[in-house]
């Protein structure tokens, strides 16, 4: 039964506008957004909505932190961007700030977050013919299937999703994939002498927060180190306390070579990304051969500096970790008929939906909007809940009563 949604000649204005003018690569919820406080988000009518995607999880520290948006006002007042062709006085400070906060001699930064991973996969390559010794334009990176590094063509050339990949072609060669949470299989792909490096999710967001195995970080680790092969992890969307730890890899205590950093840099703000390193692998890029016109402009070192403090200042971690566990319980209690499963870590969560019919996540989503939470499924029967790191537990359990409603429109 497909969920009847009556939108004001206010929603519907903007919706035509949008279908209009621009580019139809998104199929949005019918809700058309004009504020965000903390978890909360406001609609052209002033109906208020918790926020269960956080912007993919770029808005971690909550809608509009206010000392994030002070940084953000005051630089913008100053200095937003010189290129780098001049010094300026930001650049240095963040990079030294931001460098001793993760225990990395250095990082590059750049603005999106598929740009940081173009970067990595660059950097990558530069060591492997560099320091490790690969055969000139030999070089092999090893990804898992079903991930999700960004979408220009040549990260997509690594993609296993044909909705990504159909008519983009041709693409980027050197890439293998390999299943994913499969060590064995990393394994055998690293007998390769040619492989410069491994880059993985530390859980596989758009698959459907796909949760490894413990001992997966760990197992990658002392393979990498084993075989000479960069560990790269893109904590794009796992990083910054989204998953209970600052980073993902945290939860086993493993220090990978490469860490790709954005969304939540900026707190939602504007694009920030970043790729930390050691001085072996960041070295091998010299003066000329990478960079972008906005990476490591004034305005974003500032945000970034502020978005980093608070996730410490107010222990953004360990509330992702414990709203998370409750969350996590209180729906179980539910124990709804659709709901097939319940996995993630932190507040990076996700149910799987069994239903007869095959929009039902879509249907569930809308009833969830119309009682006034905003998530999005994802490749179909997979509803994913992302708040942000500062709900608390009557948030939660608001929340959980919403969804708990909701879910009787699938009955
Ligand atoms: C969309 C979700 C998708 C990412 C990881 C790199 C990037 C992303 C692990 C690229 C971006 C965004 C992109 C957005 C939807 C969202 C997303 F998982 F977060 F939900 F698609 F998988 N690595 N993820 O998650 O970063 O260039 O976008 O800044 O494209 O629809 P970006």
């Amino acid at each position: 039964m497909h969920t009847t949604i009556q939108l004001s000649a206010n929603t519907q204005h903007y919706l035509d506008l949008e279908d209009k003018y621009g580019a139809h690569n998104y199929h949005p919820l019918p809700v058309v957004i004009k504020k965000g406080l903390g978890v909360h988000m406001w609609d052209v009518d002033d109906k208020r909505y918790y926020d269960f995607l956080s912007g993919y999880s770029a808005v971690n520290q909550g809608h509009c932190h206010p000392t994030i948006i002070e940084a953000l006002v005051e630089q913008a007042q100053t200095l937003t961007l010189t290129s780098r062709a001049f010094h300026n006085n930001l650049l240095g400070e963040y990079e030294s700030f931001i460098t001793a906060y993760f225990g990395y001699d250095k990082v590059l930064p750049v603005n999106t977050g598929v740009e940081a991973v173009e970067t990595a996969i660059k950097l990558s390559r530069k060591w492997g013919y560099e320091v490790k010794g690969i055969p000139d334009n030999k070089a092999k990176i090893i990804v898992c299937s079903a991930n999700f590094h960004g979408r220009t063509v040549g990260v997509i050339s690594f993609s296993t999703d044909p909705t990504a990949t159909r008519n983009f072609g041709p693409f980027v060669p050197g890439f293998e994939s390999i299943p994913y949470n499969d060590l064995a299989a990393l394994e055998q792909a690293l007998q390769d002498k040619n492989v410069a490096a491994f880059i993985f999710e530390p859980i596989q967001g758009e698959a459907g927060v796909m949760v490894p195995d413990e001992g997966y970080y760990a197992g990658i680790r002392a393979l990498c180190s084993e075989y000479n092969v960069l560990m790269v992890a893109d904590e794009i969307q796992t990083g910054l306390c989204r998953t209970g730890n600052m980073l993902a890899c945290d939860h086993e205590h493993v220090r990978p070579d490469m860490v790709i950093l954005g969304k939540a840099l900026s707190g939602g703000v504007l694009p920030v990304s970043a790729v930390l390193a050691d001085d072996e692998i960041m070295l091998t890029i010299k003066p000329g051969e990478h960079g972008s016109t906005y990476g490591g402009n004034p305005l974003a070192c500032k945000v970034a500096i502020a978005a980093l403090k608070v996730l410490k200042e107010e222990r953004m971690a360990t509330n992702a970790a414990e709203m998370g566990e409750l969350f996590r319980d209180e729906l179980k209690k539910i124990d709804s008929p659709h709901i097939d499963t319940i996995r993630g870590r932190g507040l990076l969560n996700a149910i799987v939906i069994k239903h007869a019919n095959p929009e039902a996540a879509w249907d569930l989503c809308l009833e969830l909007m119309k009682n006034g939470l905003l998530a999005k499924p994802t490749h179909g029967d997979k509803i994913r809940f992302a708040p942000p790191l500062v709900i608390n537990r009557e948030q939660i359990m608001d929340c959980v009563n919403i969804i708990r409603k909701s879910l009787q429109v699938l009955d």
